[in-house]
């Protein structure tokens, strides 16, 4: 099942049929650790909705509430190459090659929820920074106890210019206004995602595909749940929380974004999240 956070309040979609939740509050519907069977009991009360011209479908939001957004790196080898190539002038490769292979992973703040963008959004490049990059990652939604309940797709759009001159600069690298988009719903599965589930990412400028790579999700190094743990070890998230959990896809080196290019990262059972670079 998915759900839309939309202008006209959430929807659920089950089997390609829309409904509206009783329930409106994003944060009170969404951090429940059976948010499944939740929805399940949910969807027997409801009336399904019809789409026309005259009542279209009506613009969807990122699917975040008062939830925070954090983010995972180096969690697939190809990051941790990466990485260590445009660090490899400040000294930072070691970083990367240790953090990849240490029980601890990487987690770092990625934004607060006013600021990220959703589907049709426009993410943006810095305007100091002269590499740059989006990262398609599989997003995770937990509650506020810690339980995967759903997933997104994150886009985690960074500096490469600006992390590779001193891993100390991260967050500038990594949280500026329009570096953070997610949708376009929050898909509730019964069942985990598995390892062959695809994230594609497409990047196409002035109508031509200049860049196109993917992944599986058994080449991540790290499991959803250890993120998940090491994310809530010492914090609480009332809300729950959204945590991206790393790139697996980075286009090559001399590869840079451009205003203008529309960034398309697709994974099957979720949908495509699509942004514009202003
Ligand atoms: O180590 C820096 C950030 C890594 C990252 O964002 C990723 O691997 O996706
Ligand atoms: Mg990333």
């Amino acid at each position: 099942m998915k759900l839309y956070k939309t202008e006209n309040g959430i929807l659920l979609e089950k089997e390609d049929t829309f409904y509206r939740l009783h329930e409106q509050d994003w944060d009170l519907v969404v951090n429940r650790d059976n948010l499944f069977d939740w929805l399940e009991i949910q969807i027997e009360s409801l009336i399904p909705l019809t789409f026309t011209n005259d009542i279209p479908m009506p613009e969807i939001l990122a699917p975040i509430g008062s939830q925070e957004v954090w983010a995972s790196g180096v969690t697939y080898f190809r990051s941790r190459t990466a990485r260590m190539e445009e660090s490899e002038m400040a000294g930072g490769a070691s970083f990367y090659d240790k953090v990849y292979e240490a029980e601890r992973p990487e987690l770092f703040f990625k934004s607060a929820s006013w600021r990220v963008v959703g589907n049709h959004g426009t993410v943006r490049i810095r305007r100091d920074s002269s590499w740059n990059v989006p990262e398609p990652e599989l997003t995770l939604f937990a509650s506020e106890s810690g339980t995967l309940v759903g997933y997104t797709i994150g886009n985690d759009m960074s500096s490469r210019s600006i992390e590779g001159e001193n891993p100390l600069y991260l967050p500038q690298a990594k949280s500026y206004t329009g570096s953070a988009a997610l949708g376009p719903c929050l898909y509730v599965p019964e069942y985990a995602l598995s390892g062959d589930t695809v994230i594609d990412l497409s990047i196409v400028r002035e109508g031509e595909e200049v860049f196109n790579g993917e992944v599986t999700l058994s080449q991540m190094k790290r499991k959803p749940e250890e993120l998940l743990q090491y994310l809530y070890r010492e914090m609480s998230f009332p809300h729950g929380c959204y945590l991206m959990t790393g790139t697996g896809i980075i286009p090559p080196n001399d590869f840079t974004l451009q205003k203008g290019d529309i960034v398309h990262i697709s994974i099957e059972p979720i949908g495509t999240l699509t942004n514009t670079v202003g």
